[in-house]
């Protein structure tokens, strides 16, 4: 913030306005932010489908930073921005083991701590599991994390299959199975990682291999069942559930129960169910980073400390049915939300999920080519 002292005022103005600067120098420190030089916005790019609109709003209120906020739905998506540079973005989203390849890879700056005063609200287990993939935690701040499962059309599952295994990902992967059910609407997730790592985790083989030949099994069991899949996406499941038009698909945990919330809501009859598969899954952590050519580095700042402020973070939770990385936030978190175990896992659930780090680049391009040649049908 430039500030120039009114020229021609009297002794008495030019003292106010001191003690009006000094206020605001203050209320800048208190808010653990130096807006010094920057123009009052903030690009922010995160996922699609995961945030409270009034948490931006309160932010632009409180500090008089305009959010300028876009979505993407694949991690994919934002990495090839990220390695491409010149983003103009201020904070991203990247889940943890993408997280892990792109500081990696020099994208990210180190946060600047003495600018999050909030810091200390943050969960500290969860610091510490994120730490594999930023060491001393140096680069990211936890938002929320969440499991890759399946959910589905209670009614039209029951019409088709009485005796659906609707606690397995048979429902997804055995093609006995998932061909009762695409006259109805079948999506799978359309992010190479992520169904590659659940299949293999099917499979009773270790989700995060890193062996060619052993990710090599996953292509015959997703060619197997590719003839009943209707289509691949990884964020249109939300309303096509909630609206009846599909009655199973592979989804983000929170995504699939936002489709439950909006069905209730909308009191359409469309009962909606999300599963951890008794075989385990995907656990993964999104995390708010800054890109090292980040145009606002300070609003950066200024804004995931507001996120890490309990009552802004419950709030988003509340909304996108997510769990978030803040222990201060928990009390304030919907006891609903908080007692949900498709949100928050039992223990006994949470020995069964699984994490994984990144492919090196020979590996990706391997499992990218599978996948695309899968998804062609080819
Ligand atoms: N609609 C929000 C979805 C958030 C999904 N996070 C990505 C997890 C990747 N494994």
């Amino acid at each position: 913030m430039t500030v120039v002292l009114p020229e021609g005022g009297t002794a008495m103005v030019r003292g106010f306005a001191a003690r009006l600067l000094s206020l605001g120098a203050a209320l800048a420190l208190t808010l653990g932010v130096a807006y010094a030089d920057e123009e009052k916005v903030v690009h922010v790019y995160n996922w699609s489908d995961y945030i409270d609109n009034a948490v931006l709003e309160a932010f632009e209120k409180e500090t008089g930073i305009k959010v300028v906020y876009d979505t993407y739905d694949s991690n994919d998506t934002l990495e090839t921005k990220l390695l491409t540079g010149k983003t103009g973005y201020d904070v991203v989203v990247p889940s943890s083991h993408f997280l892990a390849r792109q500081i990696a890879a020099g994208v990210f700056m180190k946060l600047d701590k003495s600018k999050l005063p909030n810091w200390k609200n943050l969960d500290a287990s969860i610091l510490e599991r994120v730490a594999i993939w930023d060491e001393g935690n140096s680069h990211a701040v936890p938002y929320m994390w969440g499991t890759t499962g399946f959910a589905y059309n209670v009614a039209k599952i029951k019409e088709r299959m009485p005796d659906a295994p609707v606690d397995s990902f048979r429902m997804m992967f055995d093609p006995d199975v998932v061909s009762k059910f695409k006259d109805c609407g079948v999506y799978l997730m359309d992010e190479v990682d992520e169904v590659h790592q659940v299949v293999l985790n099917y499979l009773g083989e270790d989700g995060n291999s890193h062996d060619a030949k052993v990710l090599a099994k996953v292509v015959p069991v997703l060619k197997s069942v590719r003839p009943y899949v209707t289509k691949f996406h990884n964020s249109a499941q939300i309303d096509a559930l909630a609206n009846g038009d599909i009655c199973l698909t592979m989804g983000y945990s929170g995504d699939m129960l936002q489709a439950r919330n909006r069905a209730i809501e909308a009191k359409n009859g469309v009962q909606i169910e999300y599963v951890i598969p008794k075989e385990g899954t995907l656990m993964w952590f999104d995390m708010m980073a800054v890109p090292a050519d980040a145009p606002h580095p300070n609003n950066a700042h200024a804004f995931i400390d507001f996120l890490m402020r309990p009552d802004m973070i419950a709030k988003a939770s509340n909304v996108i049915f997510y769990a978030n990385g803040n222990a201060a936030a928990t009390p304030l978190v919907d006891p609903a939300i908080t007692g949900d175990p498709a949100i928050y896992p039992t223990p006994e659930v949470m020995q069964k999920l699984f994490v994984v780090t990144p492919y090196g680049a020979k590996l990706q391009r391997t499992v990218t080519r599978q996948f695309a040649s899968v998804k062609g049908n080819q």
